[in-house]
């Protein structure tokens, strides 16, 4: 794999994950940031990469992909020997594709719900209705971080890149993790190491 392009639109958007993956595996890559009051993401070079009109999608050697999650997992896949995933057949690869794809999918709904209304369109109600929604989901991963240091594996994997930015884009939208001891425990373990710190996705927080 060649140099890639990382087509993003703000260190914070889902865009992140890709760029802490590419990081942690030490990929050569550039960011190609896009205009989106333009609407770049809409325009036909950038649906060509993306037909679904949403970053990340990146591309290499004339190939491309879209949806952060995937592109995170095939980066790990084809760097197996970083050990950001275990292949088809290895311990723990369950574990670490089911926590990837709730990191993904019902963490990131319910994180976004809590950023929106915070920062992107203030909306105090929908921001304490979202905060109630995603306590009981905090209270679980709590509970299984309380024995384990990291979500899969008992190592750092794919899943925590996505279970960090899950955590980062709570605290961007104004949740401060504090009343869940595991998590807050586990947020300083993984937004301090240095492919996550270099990433830009902690910046601020
Ligand atoms: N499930 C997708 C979500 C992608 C997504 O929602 N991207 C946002 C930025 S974080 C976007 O491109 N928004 C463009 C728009 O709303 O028009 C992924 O993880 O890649």
């Amino acid at each position: 794999m060649t140099q890639l392009t990382l087509h993003y639109f703000a260190p914070f958007d889902r865009s992140a994950r890709v760029r802490w993956t590419a990081l942690e595996l030490g990929l050569d890559f550039v960011d190609n940031r896009l205009n989106y009051q333009a609407a770049e993401h809409r325009a036909e070079p950038f649906l060509k990469l993306s037909p679904v009109g949403f970053v990340p999608a990146i591309e290499w050697d004339g190939q491309s992909m879209f949806e952060s999650g995937a592109i995170c997992l095939h980066l790990c896949e084809t760097h197996a020997d970083r050990g950001l995933v275990p292949l088809t057949g290895e311990t723990g690869r369950n574990e670490c594709l089911s926590w990837l794809f709730h990191m993904t999918s019902t963490m990131d709904r319910a994180c976004f719900d809590v950023f929106y209304p915070k920062v992107i369109a203030p909306n105090e109600q929908a921001h304490a209705a979202a905060i109630e929604r995603v306590q009981p989901l905090l209270s679980r991963i709590d509970r299984h971080l309380l024995g384990h240091e990291y979500f899969a594996c008992g190592r750092f994997t794919v899943a925590d890149i996505m279970a960090g930015y899950a955590l980062a884009t709570l605290r961007r939208g104004g949740f401060p993790l504090a009343e869940y001891p595991a998590i807050a425990a586990y947020y300083d373990r993984v937004s301090t190491r240095p492919a996550a710190v270099a990433s830009g996705l902690f910046k601020g927080l």
